[in-house]
């Protein structure tokens, strides 16, 4: 039923996932519930009324009413309590969501067109993934590399713009493990729908594992950095590496210095570059038998070392 949803949000909203994000909910249910009932007495009071007091005979005159202090005095003083009581409440809450945490854990995060980048104080660097241990206050703190951004949690209900030149912040303290969405929600160019990311919640032991795990990743050979990354950034869901299968997208297996049709019927000798442009800008060439637009450009999420990490663990596919 509408009312009992209504009393569960969840339906209605994004899974809350911090405490604010509850606080967040009640303020917008009592907004919600309160407007409705205003709207049942306002418009059902103007149809009641209209029908009671309907002329019927040319002689039905109705009392002459000029006004009612009583009155007048309830419907501005009720609604003024409520305004108040709503601004203390909103108060309270925004108090909350910008109060920033002496100790908390403090991660940088840069927008740049098209994608968030991240950087933990150890040194970890990741892309549109941020990961936090559950139940902990943490920092972002943000910029941005060109235009202004607008990083948004919706089930943390947090928002704040990244602006290029200046640091901006925003704090949370997650008490649900899961993934959750990464809007930006700045218009900031062609591919701003794309600017999509995810922030990992997990315990504080996996938080711990992880940390130290890529740690060691920025110290693995090129190779074994591009085998990671081909995980990370979703390739292998799309392209095997192992054997002849095809997936979403062609076989990258025994594919490096090979000749490969495009399907305007040229052939390229796939290398360094080759690979590099399939990367970046995959509606460049279509291997025969593939449609365009089904890759995804890799433009601005790849740094270039990550992509020479990429082409070297391509290269010992075979
Ligand atoms: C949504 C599925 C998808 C994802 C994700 C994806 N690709 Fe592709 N990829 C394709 C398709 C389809 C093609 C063939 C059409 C074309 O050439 O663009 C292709 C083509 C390629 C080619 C050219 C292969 C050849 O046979 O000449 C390379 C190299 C490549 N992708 C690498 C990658 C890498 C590296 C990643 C991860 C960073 C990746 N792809 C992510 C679908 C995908
Ligand atoms: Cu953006």
């Amino acid at each position: 039923m509408f009312w009992l949803n209504l009393a569960h949000a969840e339906s209605l909203m994004p899974t809350a996932a911090t405490d604010v994000a509850a606080q967040v909910d009640n303020l917008y249910k009592f907004l919600l519930i309160s407007s409705f009932i205003s709207c049942a007495i306002l418009i059902g009071g103007m149809i009641f009324f209209a029908m009671k007091y309907k002329r019927k005979t040319d002689n039905d005159k109705t009392a002459y009413i000029t006004h009612n202090t009583f009155l007048e005095f309830l419907w501005s003083f009720i609604p003024l309590v409520i305004f108040l009581g709503v601004f203390g409440w909103g108060w309270h809450i925004y108090h909350q969501m910008r109060h920033m945490p002496e100790n908390g854990l403090e991660i940088h995060v840069t927008g740049k067109q098209w994608a968030w980048e991240v950087q933990y104080k150890s040194g970890v660097k990741t892309a549109n993934l941020v990961v936090v241990p559950i139940d902990t206050d943490v920092k972002l703190i943000l910029n941005s590399m060109d235009v202004i951004h607008s990083f948004y949690v919706p089930s943390f209900r947090i928002k704040q713009d990244a602006v290029p030149g200046r640091y901006t912040a925003l704090t949370f303290n997650a008490n649900k493990l899961g993934d959750f969405h990464i809007f930006c929600t700045e218009y900031c160019g062609t591919q701003h729908s794309g600017m999509i990311g995810t922030l990992k919640v997990v315990s504080k032991e996996d938080y711990d594992k992880w940390l130290e795990e890529e740690s060691k990743v920025s110290t693995l050979p090129l190779a074994q950095r591009g085998e990671k990354l081909f995980q990370v950034k979703a390739c292998a869901g799309c392209h095997s590496a192992s054997d002849m299968s095809v997936k979403v997208g062609p076989t990258l297996y025994k594919k490096f210095g090979a000749e490969e049709e495009l399907n305007d019927g040229q052939k390229l000798k796939v290398d360094e570059n080759y690979v590099r442009d399939s990367i970046l800008n995959p509606n460049t060439h279509i291997v025969k038998g593939f449609q365009a637009n089904v890759m995804p450009s890799f433009q601005g999420q790849l740094s270039e070392v990550e992509l020479s990490a990429l082409i070297e663990y391509i290269k010992t596919l075979k």
